[in-house]
């Protein structure tokens, strides 16, 4: 059983989890609003990982015999914004989950919580992927500089992501 304080941690973060979900579903919303399906598909499917990250957080605190608090969900802050903003904003959150891991590794390596640090393990690579994913899709439109065929190109290849294994 993890302490009181690795337990608040965690659940915070199936919280921020949630969040990140939400705030994915949002820029899918906004992308529709932009006429992009693809870029739609994209966040759509990183809108399930973040369901899924969320659930690993829930299943582990349960494992090891925890209590889970669900606390409110923020409001994402989507509005307005191009396809280029909505993966700087995708990128910019990422790293602040990454922090977010980072903090909960601190803290249980400071608690001695073995089976913790090695359940984070996973997300620390994940997180690489993650802030890598996005800062691709911002080169390339950074690339293409708002140029219609190149939008039409990229949200083609947005269109083709399919749900990833480990999802499932
Ligand atoms: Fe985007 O990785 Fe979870 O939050």
């Amino acid at each position: 059983m993890q302490s009181k304080k690795m337990e608040e941690a965690l659940n915070k973060q199936i919280n921020e989890e949630l969040y990140s979900a939400y705030a994915y579903l949002a820029a899918a919303a906004e992308a529709d609003r932009l006429r992009l399906p693809g870029f739609v598909n994209w966040f759509k499917m990183q809108y399930h990982e973040e369901l899924a990250h969320a659930d690993r957080f829930f299943n582990f605190i349960l494992e090891r015999d925890g209590e889970v608090e669900l606390d409110p969900i923020g409001k994402p802050n989507i509005n307005n914004e191009t396809p280029l903003s909505l993966f700087e904003k995708a990128l910019a959150h990422e790293q602040h989950i990454t922090q977010c891991i980072f903090n909960l590794k601190d803290l249980a390596r400071a608690e001695k919580d073995y089976a913790t640090d090695v359940f984070l393990e996973w997300f620390v690579n994940e997180q690489v992927e993650e802030e890598a994913n996005a800062r691709g899709v911002i080169d390339q439109l950074k690339m293409i500089d708002g140029n219609p065929n190149g939008l039409y190109m990229i949200d083609r290849e947005l269109a083709a992501r399919q749900p990833e294994e480990s999802d499932a």
